[in-house]
């Protein structure tokens, strides 16, 4: 399981989804979960606050731990701004309860790092306008943290690199893993 994450307008969907495309295009089973394809559907009785996010975590961990069980890579593009609801992801709600910190299913986090006055700047759907205006209230990055990764396997620096240099960073990575 591939777990994406960063700002919004970051690039984490972008990449996930060039990689999706890769991979599947040479017979290699990958899908991609993304707020588009949850939070309109599975999770569209979810809002952004602490607790909500924190279920979309969740749900999509147990989705993504489905997909990883059938044998596909499961690509997850998640804002995901708080360090502690991460841990679900990778070792499932009912371990992280019983504080059970091991898994067998491999997990990987890349950490998109694109700085938050460039996601700004992009600012592709005019979220973060609506967030400056007030009118988005606990927009991630203005008016609600986001808690940097500490410990990502791959940090990807998107300024000035393509998505697709980016998904072959992501895709070298995975290769390095399997011919080390
Ligand atoms: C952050 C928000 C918010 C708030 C709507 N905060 O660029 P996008 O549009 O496509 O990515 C963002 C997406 C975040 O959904 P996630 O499910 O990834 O969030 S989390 O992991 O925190 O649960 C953005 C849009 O939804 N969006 N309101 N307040 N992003």
């Amino acid at each position: 399981m591939y777990v994406i994450l960063g700002l919004s307008g970051a690039g984490k969907t972008s990449i996930a989804f060039e990689l999706e495309a890769y991979l599947v295009s040479r017979g290699i089973p990958a899908y991609g979960l993304d707020g588009d394809n949850i939070r309109c559907g599975l999770n569209k009785d979810l809002s952004f606050s602490k607790k909500d996010r924190e279920e979309n975590i969740r749900r999509v961990a147990e989705v993504a731990r489905l997909f990883a069980d059938s044998g596909q890579i499961c690509l997850c593009s998640f804002v995901s701004p708080f360090a502690e609801d991460r841990w679900v992801y990778q070792i499932g709600h009912d371990m992280l309860a019983c504080k059970i910190q091991e898994s067998d299913l491999p997990f990987f986090e890349v950490f998109v790092d694109t700085p938050l006055a460039v996601c700004e700047q992009r600012d592709n759907k005019g979220l973060y306008l609506k967030a400056r205006q007030g009118i988005i209230k606990g927009f991630t990055g203005i008016d609600q943290p986001y808690e940097t990764p500490e410990h990502p396997e791959l940090v990807l620096k998107t300024v000035d690199c393509t998505v697709e240099q980016s998904a072959m960073q992501v895709l070298s990575f995975f290769a390095s893993l399997l011919c080390p």
